[in-house]
């Protein structure tokens, strides 16, 4: 049995969540609740010197980390659908699709660790605004022509609804203003795939 060390409320661990149902998995890995605020948690760090979740415990030794890794690992071990194309134009244009969803979860969790750890008077607004400009750059580029996938959605797609789950979940949805066309992109995918409804956060 795999051991996946991931958080309810992680976006990341979402997007390794969403693998596992899609891929039908679920049954070979046992999800372990960590929790990364304290910082000296030693399963986590232990597991992951970086001290982030997810990571994932392949055989009670081997660590298998970031998200994307252990995403496309997970797609290595079962035949359908395909999350990752494995070569040529498509294998770009997903992983492309997966950098750019995980650097608007990048961008939207500095946001939240600015105000989780560090006292208010230290909070600084300019370093604020270059996060959220970055998160407001790629939805603008991306409602231009949101990313329509083929007979079922892959990584690239799946990462892109994480980043906007959390964008709803931490960030009071403001994304969603200005952005008609991913509003609906993200109905659609919520449709294609159940697995995003099933993982949604709780708080
Ligand atoms: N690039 C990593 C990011 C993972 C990440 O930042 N996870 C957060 C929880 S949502 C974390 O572990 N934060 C603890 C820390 O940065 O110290 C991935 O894709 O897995």
């Amino acid at each position: 049995m795999m051991k996946l060390l991931s958080s309810p409320l992680s976006p990341y661990g979402r997007k390794v969540k969403m693998t596992l149902l899609i891929k039908g998995l679920t049954d070979k890995v046992e999800i372990v609740a960590a929790d990364t605020n304290p910082g000296d948690n030693v399963e986590i760090n232990s597991t992951n010197p970086l001290g982030k979740i997810p990571a994932l415990i392949v055989d009670g030794k081997t660590a298998i980390f970031d998200s994307h890794v252990i995403c496309e690992y997970l797609d290595s071990l079962a035949p359908s659908p395909v999350l990752f194309p494995k070569s040529g134009p498509e294998r770009w244009k997903t992983l492309v699709l997966g950098s750019l969803a995980d650097g608007i979860l990048d961008a939207a969790l500095l946001l939240v660790y600015e105000k989780r750890f560090r006292p208010e008077d230290k909070w600084h607004a300019p370093w604020q605004q270059r996060q959220q400009a970055k998160i407001g750059r790629a939805l603008d580029q991306l409602e231009k022509n949101p990313p329509a996938w083929g007979q079922s959605p892959d990584y690239g797609h799946l990462t892109l609804a994480a980043a906007l789950g959390y964008l709803d979940f931490r960030h009071e949805g403001k994304w969603r203003a200005g952005h008609p066309k991913l509003v609906a992109w993200l109905d659609q995918f919520a449709k294609a795939a159940p697995a995003f409804e099933v993982t949604r956060p709780k708080a």
